[in-house]
């Protein structure tokens, strides 16, 4: 209880109490907004005392993240050679990201203390109401500390998985933004030609999501484009990407850990705190 009570505006969001009137009133709201829009903003769900500790947190794991960088395309795929030049599935942009796996997330870190509650496990599911949640299995990619610095960016990109829960710890001095065009695709529409425009630079359509430190931001990525943009100035952007799964231990690829985290053994304990490098 020690993490909720200190880091968590339990009053606002009490995932301690399922049976209150205010957890399903929440939940409600979250639900309705995520059928609209594609995802759910919960302001506020970490206090300040929380947003306190987990930028130091941050900040002090941030040398240890690995840094990958290079072209890729909305789809995560290599570029199709088959289509002109200017169509989505051959468009390549930049990305720049650093990245610290779960199992490298030492167990001292506030970070990765409220993501192994299980109270927070299930107020996500009833949220995302999918059925019953596990944190993600794989070592690698369960939690996330994404740390983006001066000239990283994160092109746009459509995920490959359902949903992530992202939680804001701190923002650049400027850039940076999650930038959204909810629902751009269908399950059997591409929309390759409204994709183009995006990619080409059209801004009209795109919202840019607060992702206030404390923020806790449900998102469904799999049909709606997304970037994060260029990061300007020396302050770290710091956000906490949280993953779950339906199914208990699945794992990812190791062509996947070796290029977000540099490797692909997980270490066999987590380390009790960050390594002074
Ligand atoms: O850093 C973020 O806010 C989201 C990153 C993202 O879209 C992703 O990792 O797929
Ligand atoms: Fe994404």
């Amino acid at each position: 209880m020690d993490v909720l009570e200190q880091f968590l505006q339990l009053d606002q969001y009490p995932i301690h109490d399922p049976a209150s009137e205010q957890f399903h009133a929440v939940v409600a709201a979250a639900k309705r907004q995520l059928a609209e829009f594609g995802y759910a903003e919960l302001p506020g769900f970490v206090t300040r005392e929380g947003v306190a500790a987990l930028v130091a947190d941050a900040e002090e794991g941030a040398p240890t993240a690995f840094r990958s960088s290079g072209r890729g395309t909305a789809y995560l795929a290599a570029p199709d050679t088959t289509v002109a030049a200017n169509h989505p599935l051959a468009t390549v942009m930049p990305y720049a990201v650093r990245a610290i796996p779960y199992d490298a997330v030492p167990t001292s870190s506030p970070l990765r203390q409220l993501y192994e509650m299980a109270a927070l496990t299930s107020f996500i599911a009833a949220i995302v109401d999918v059925g019953p949640l596990f944190p993600y299995g794989d070592p690698f990619g369960a939690l996330n500390l994404a740390v983006m610095g001066e000239g990283d960016e994160l092109q746009w990109h459509y995920d490959q998985t359902d949903f992530v829960v992202s939680l804001a710890i701190q923002s650049a001095d400027a850039g940076g933004d999650f930038e959204v065009v909810p629902n751009t695709r269908t399950a059997d529409d591409e929309h390759f030609s409204e994709v183009a425009d995006i990619l080409a630079g059209d801004q009209e359509k795109v919202l840019v999501l607060e992702m206030t430190p404390g923020t806790l931001l449900i998102f469904e990525g799999r049909n709606s484009l997304h970037r994060v943009s260029p990061i300007r100035g020396s302050r770290l952007r710091h956000v906490g990407l949280l993953a779950y799964d339906t199914v208990e231990g699945r794992l990812g690829s190791a062509a996947l850990r070796q290029t977000r985290y540099g490797r692909t053994e997980p270490l066999v304990h987590p380390p009790l705190e960050w390594s002074s490098q």
